[in-house]
């Protein structure tokens, strides 16, 4: 096909930036224009499905593409994304997801050079990636699918629409056209305009009106295109905000109150902080480190969601909402810790629990006998595999529903979470909870374990300095932190110099052995120089923690945490 732009290029002093209009780069803005749409359309419609159809799956094309990579992510690649990127890893998710699907809309774009109907079915085949993504989340429902198949008709129009015009706009016209072989095109060199914008921009304005008044020009073309991409930009930012603005929590909460418990706990005075610096005994829910595998925090319809108790037992139980809190609730003092946490680390916190307890609920259902394993499950398709005997034993191991005093924020499990003292996060602390399988550990595995972690998590004894960090001066220097061993308590924890002696710091009350325990140790003349501090712990059981050095997989960290402080 003849156009100024094959021909201009053929000329031996290369055109440059001067050429004519470039018709890839024009393709492709209406494939990213198309994508826009197309994504923008469904985010919309995803958000609506949410906030006023109540939804609890993932109809959002976007989340669900990232969750299904998130979930096929290996082990190894998840590690150093969340090294590299820290918390900021789910940021970093989203803006790849986002630049890879402008490169792939401007492909789909630019196959619309070669055919119309090529670059409609690469749209389609995207499509159909992002639908299959739909389908394999956890909370799956033949509604979810509808955003994604509206995005991708308007999308396909759009995108039929922009090629056809362009084309239309890149055809040489038969009257008046001055941006033809060897014609104006050579005269409008460096210093001109800069303007490469096609046949009509050098045409006389009548000869534009009268034959050629049906044809678009490739400016406006592109104008349309530029818009709509914007607008399903917008529609995107849009549909996600109203995705994530649930009423379900503050409307159920005001609705039906929390639950009284039976045991309330208070904290003694001498269990708490009293070093500037020091971890506080209780971490404020805003501060309490967040891990999961959710790109965003399901938001739970109270109204629709469930708990129901399957698997190897005499009857199977389910309850609702208010049947959950009209039972005999408890509170307990739990910290919680994650088998991610290094040495040192802070991806652990206390809080003051509401629950009832899971043995409780266990027992309605009646264990049959050859069980050892709950596997929890959430309804983001989460699981936990959980030793049968730390859930039935006397320990607080509960379905939580509040967190110091206040319902569960939506980033920790609402409505509801288990809380299992004594074990790591992933294999008990199960967040949006959803189903208790009761099991073997030889029938089931929880999410992590085919993932390179141990299907068993009990806790390792770990402590940790708090203060001083970095610069103190010379003389008597305060040395605070925390220990923790959950449910077999601390019983000692020991401070040292460099390589000098062992001294016993001084141990805060221990209101439960399931919570982590505050110590502060007074360093008598801290001398000018650069100094280690070195802490460990003794459990309950009277067993010192291990020196022996161990990453976080596959059952979580030890070894003893040490400071560097330069004393002035
Ligand atoms: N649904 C769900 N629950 C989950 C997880 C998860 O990925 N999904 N992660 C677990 C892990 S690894 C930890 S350490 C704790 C963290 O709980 P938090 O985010 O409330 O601190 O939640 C556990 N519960
Ligand atoms: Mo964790």
């Amino acid at each position: 096909m003849a156009s100024a732009g094959v021909t201009v290029r053929s000329t031996p002093t290369g055109a440059g930036p001067r050429a004519a209009p470039d018709r890839g780069w024009d393709a492709a803005l209406a494939g990213v224009a198309a994508g826009a749409v197309t994504v923008g359309t469904a985010e919309l419609l995803a958000g609506l499905l949410l906030r006023v159809l109540g939804g609890q799956g993932t109809p959002s094309p976007l989340l669900a593409v990232g969750g299904a990579f998130v979930d096929l992510t290996p082990h190894w690649l998840k590690d150093w994304a969340v090294a590299t990127f820290g918390t900021a890893d789910k940021v970093a998710l989203g803006v790849g997801i986002g630049l890879t699907l402008v490169v792939l809309a401007a492909l789909v774009g630019r196959l619309g050079l070669i055919s119309r109907a090529a670059s409609l079915a690469l749209l389609g085949l995207l499509g159909l990636v992002a639908l299959g993504a739909v389908v394999s989340r956890p909370s799956f429902a033949p509604l979810d699918l509808v955003p994604t198949l509206v995005g991708l008709a308007l999308g396909a129009g759009v995108l039929w629409v922009l090629l056809g015009r362009l084309r239309a706009a890149s055809v040489p016209r038969a009257t008046g056209d001055t941006d033809g072989p060897g014609a104006t095109g050579d005269t409008d060199g460096p210093g001109a305009t800069g303007d490469t914008d096609g046949p009509a921009r050098h045409t006389h304005p009548d000869a534009v009106r009268a034959p050629e008044g049906a044809r678009p020009t490739r400016r406006s073309v592109l104008g349309v295109a530029a818009g709509l991409g914007t607008l399903g930009v917008l529609a995107v930012v849009a549909g996600q905000a109203l995705a994530r603005t649930g009423r379900a929590t503050s409307d159920a909460v005001a609705r039906l109150g929390l639950p009284t418990p039976r045991r309330s706990v208070r904290v003694p005075a001498d269990a708490l902080a009293d070093v500037p610096g020091q971890t506080a005994y209780l971490t404020p829910n805003e501060e309490f480190y967040r891990i999961d595998t959710a790109l965003f925090a399901p938001r739970v319809d109270v109204g629709r969601w469930r708990l129901r108790v399957t698997g190897m037992v005499d009857r199977e139980v389910e309850m609702d909402w208010a049947e959950l809190l009209a039972q005999d609730h408890v509170e307990a003092l739990v910290t919680l810790a994650c088998v991610s946490n290094t040495v040192g680390g802070d991806l652990v916190g206390n809080a003051r629990w509401t629950g009832w307890p899971v043995r409780e609920l266990l027992a309605r259902a009646g264990v049959q006998p050859g069980a050892d394993m709950v596997l929890s499950r959430s309804v983001d398709g989460f699981t936990a595999g959980t030793p049968l005997e730390v859930l039935t034993d006397d320990r607080d191991a509960l379905v939580a529903v509040a967190m110091n005093g206040e319902p569960l924020p939506v980033e920790h499990g609402y409505p509801a979470r288990l809380v299992v003292p004594g074990l790591y996060g992933y294999v008990s602390a199960t967040k949006w909870v959803t189903e208790l399988k009761v099991t073997r550990f030889d029938a089931d595995e929880g999410y992590w374990t085919p993932r390179g972690w141990s299907a068993r998590g009990p806790v390792k004894t770990a402590s940790r300095i708090d203060v001083p960090r970095g610069e103190v001066a010379s003389g008597a220097v305060t040395v605070a932190g925390v220990a923790w061993a959950q449910h077999r308590g601390i019983s000692k924890v020991e401070v040292r110099v460099d390589d000098g002696v062992w001294s016993q710091a001084t141990l805060r009350a221990e209101p439960t052995v399931d919570a982590w325990r505050l110590w502060t140790w007074e360093w008598p003349d801290a001398e000018p120089g650069e100094h280690t501090l070195t802490v460990r712990a003794t459990d309950g059981t009277g067993e010192l923690q291990t020196e022996e050095v161990a990453p976080p997989a596959p059952d979580g960290a030890s070894g003893w945490h040490s400071v560097r402080v330069a004393v002035r």
